[in-house]
This record gives C-alpha cells, sequence and structure tokens, in this order.
C-alpha cells in the first residue's frame, strides 16, 4: 500500500495550525533549532525484516491480521513507514528468513520506496531444513569443527547476499555458550569463536564492517559466548579495524549503565551499530521509550557528545536499528511509536548545553549538571520532531494518520486475517 501525497497534506493542513502555535512557542527557547532540524531530517533508523509482523512468546502466538508474507511485502510495509514519518529508510535483512531470489528487483523495490540496505544479520541460532548438522549444542564456537564450518559458510553466504544489495555490514549475534555448569570450557569457546569469526572476518569485502553483538541471557542461562561488552570488545579489537561492538538495549543484565558502556565504547573507536527497544526485566523487546525515557535519553547524550568528539556523522557513523518484538501491538504502529521515541530522545541531547555542563563538572556543581541534563531531557520537544517530518513531507502525527487512513484494515483486505510473516 502507498500513500498518495495528497493525504499526508490533507492531514497536515488539518493539523498545520496547531504545530505552528507550538512550534514557534518552542523555538523561541531553543538555540540552534535550524541546525537541529537539518540533523533530525538526516537521521535514518532502519527497521528489520522481523518486526513487521506478530512475534509472540513462547507460550503463544496472536496474529493481528494483514502481516506481510514475503520480503516484498516487508518491504512495501517499511516503504508505507517511511512514507509516515520519513524516518525509517532503511532495512535490515535477516537471513535465511528473507533470502532475497531475485537481487536486482529486490533493490530496485527497495529505491522504489526510497530504502537503503542496512547490515545483514545471519542466523546460526536455528536449524534449517536440510541442514547438515545441528545448532543445538552451539556455532561458532561447537566443539565439532565441521559444525563451525557449517557456521562460517552461512556467515559468508550472507555476506555475499548483503553485497549484492549494497548492504556493507554484518551483524552476528550468536546464541552460543552453555546452560549448566561444566558443559563448556569457556577458554575453548572463547577460542573456537574467535578462530570462526576470523575466517568470516577475511571473507570481509574492504569497504565492509561486522558488528559482533552481545547479550547476557538466553536462550542459554548459565554462559553465553558472548555474553558483555568486554567479551565483544575482546573479539573486536583481535580481529581488526573492521570489526566493532554492536549494543542491543536489552541485552545487558538489570541495571547496567548503558550510557557508560556506550561512552567507552565510542572512545576507543569500536562501537559500530545500535539495536533499540526498551525492556523492564529482561530482553522484553518492548517498544523503543515505553519504559525507560530517561536512559533512552542519557544513552543518546553519551552518543551525542561522543560521536562529536570523534567527528563522526550522527547519521552515518553508526548503524541505526530498530530491534523489537511486537506482541500485542500493531507491529507497524509499534514502530512509529519506536521511531519518534528515538527522535525525542536524539533532540534532546542535540539541546543539552555542553559547555554549560563541563564547566559544571570542572566546578564539581553536581546540582547544575543534573539541572543543566534535566532541563533538555523535560524540554517537550514534540513539536520539534514533527516539524521536522512537515519539511521532509512526512505526516505531522504518523499514527493518527495511520489510523485515519485505517491502514491495518488495507492490509488485511489484501493480505488476509491469517498470515504469519517469514521467520515468525
Ligand atoms: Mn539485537
Amino acid at each position: 500500500m502507498r500513500l498518495e501525497k495528497y493525504q499526508i497534506d490533507e492531514h497536515n493542513d488539518k493539523l498545520a495550525q496547531q504545530h505552528k502555535r507550538k512550534f514557534e512557542f518552542l523555538a523561541q527557547d531553543v538555540q540552534g533549532v535550524e541546525e537541529i532540524i537539518q540533523k533530525l531530517i538526516k537521521f535514518q533508523i532502519a527497521i528489520p525484516s522481523w518486526a513487521l509482523g506478530t512475534g509472540g512468546t513462547r507460550f503463544g502466538r496472536f496474529s493481528g491480521g494483514g502481516e506481510p508474507r514475503n520480503l516484498e511485502e516487508k518491504m512495501e510495509d517499511i516503504g508505507l513507514l517511511h512514507q509516515l514519518n520519513q524516518s525509517s529508510g532503511a532495512i535490515s535483512l535477516h537471513i535465511p528468513w528473507d533470502i532475497p531470489e531475485n537481487a536486482a528487483s529486490v533493490k530496485a523495490l527497495a529505491a522504489q520506496y526510497g530504502l537503503k540496505f542496512d547490515a545483514v544479520n545471519s542466523n546460526t541460532f536455528q536449524d534449517q531444513p536440510n541442514q547438515q548438522h545441528s545448532y543445538k549444542f552451539g556455532s561458532l564456537q561447537h566443539v565439532d569443527k565441521a559444525v563451525r564450518k557449517q557456521a562460517i559458510e552461512h556467515n559468508i553466504e550472507v555476506i555475499r547476499h548483503g553485497v549484492e544489495l549494497g548492504s556493507d555490514s554484518l551483524t552476528v549475534w550468536l546464541a552460543d555458550g552453555s546452560s549448566f555448569p561444566g558443559q563448556l570450557n569457556f577458554r575453548n569457546a572463547f577460542n573456537n569463536t574467535l578462530e570462526s569469526l576470523q575466517e568470516i572476518y577475511a571473507a570481509l569485502p574492504d569497504n565492509w564492517k561486522v558488528f559482533v553483538e552481545y547479550k547476557a541471557f538466553e536462550p542459554n542461562f548459565y554462559s553465553m559466548s558472548v555474553g558483555d561488552w568486554g567479551q565483544s570488545l575482546l573479539y573486536a579489537n583481535k580481529l581488526g579495524s573492521k570489526a566493532y561492538t554492536l549494543v542491543d538495549l536489552g541485552h545487558h543484565l538489570p541495571n547496567a549503565n548503558i550510557e557508560q558502556i556506550v561512552a567507552l565504547l565510542l572512545n576507543e573507536g569500536k562501537l559500530g551499530g545500535f539495536h533499540f527497544n526498551d525492556s523492564k526485566y529482561g530482553d522484553d523487546d518492548l517498544t523503543t521509550g515505553s519504559i525507560k525515557p530517561y536512559q533512552l535519553f542519557l544513552i543518546f547524550n553519551e552518543l551525542v557528545e561522543g560521536m562529536d568528539a570523534k567527528g563522526m556523522d550522527h547519521a552515518t557513523g553508526l548503524g541505526w536499528m530498530i530491534d523489537a518484538s511486537h506482541n500485542i501491538k500493531d507491529p507497524l504502529e509499534d514502530l512509529l511509536q519506536s521511531v519518534e521515541a528515538i527522535m525525542m530522545a536524539y533532540t534532546q541531547a542535540l539541546l543539552v548545553d555542553k559547555k554549560a555542563l563541563e564547566q559544571a563538572r570542572l566546578e564539581n556543581d553536581v546540582v547544575r549538571c543534573q539541572e543543566i541534563l534535566q532541563h533538555a531531557f523535560r524540554t517537550d520537544v514534540r513539536a520539534i520532531v514533527a516539524e521536522a517530518r512537515l519539511r521532509s513531507n512526512a505526516a505531522l502525527n504518523p499514527v493518527q494518520l495511520y489510523r485515519d487512513l485505517k491502514v491495518r484494515e488495507s492490509l488485511v483486505a489484501g493480505r488476509g486475517q491469517k498470515t504469519v510473516a517469514t521467520g515468525l
């Protein structure tokens, strides 16, 4: 489904007056508001191909209807999101759930929707039909070299697909680990994983990056072979300059100081990618900003500060992606909410008076430091984010327009009530 320009224009016209009043009121007090808007317009967040259907939990799955049935329909959905907010201009593919059968036509379709191909993701956490060896006891870490070889070859194949589509990075997330003490020799598991990653690294094209994603627990519950940012950084450092750590917000133990992790990884030049979601307890994969918006702001504050210190472009310096699972919400509405939350946190981080903050730090004025950060966080920046959308010909209120146009109803009518997205 494609939106017509007049549909977006009519929606924006209806809200124009109210928006103008709010924006002008806010803009009076925000220094450099034009510069902020330009940064927001450039900032794009990739949507993963697995986030467009209902994910479910291990207890059940409740389809919302009208889910995309193949890669082409997934791209159609992301194209729609991008029309609504002009901030979702990239897709991240999961192989083998979304193997492009004809790369040229998939590329052409993406161009039609204004989408780029972000990182490609390998999968050695499930067995596929006709696969020779099982990943039940791990993949890149496996005690059997034949299993490791199969997992390495899969990753190299994923790179090949990515090259055909014009992607330039590979994300490796491993379910590898152990569930019981004594099951694994930690050092051997690490060394096997490293050796396997080195073979994958050797297959990377020159302009490519590999992101090593970590996760504290699940599906293994005693040890994970890439369990935290320290282990990921070890691999990335040993692999070389094309290897980076990827931070997924839900992959930490409770109460981890993610903003500090981000700051130090940036300082080391080893932060490569970012997966957004939110959580209350573990890897809950909830809508970004739905549980801990202050933490999201603090993370963005470190991202902006750290990227500026390194002269990195906010929009292109890191791989930005949403990695969430939608169990009870309409996935498209959930993604619109997540993108909005990310844009708000980014805007608030851009509002921080960095000079004043540095001065307050030098004077050990702890109260002032908090005042400066919270002043930015407590500013209602929604009108600035909406203004950036307006100038990109997107909708002032994407969720409202999505509902007014009855998009989900149209998708159900076109695709059916009982559809299941590939991979879910
Ligand atoms: Mn992730």
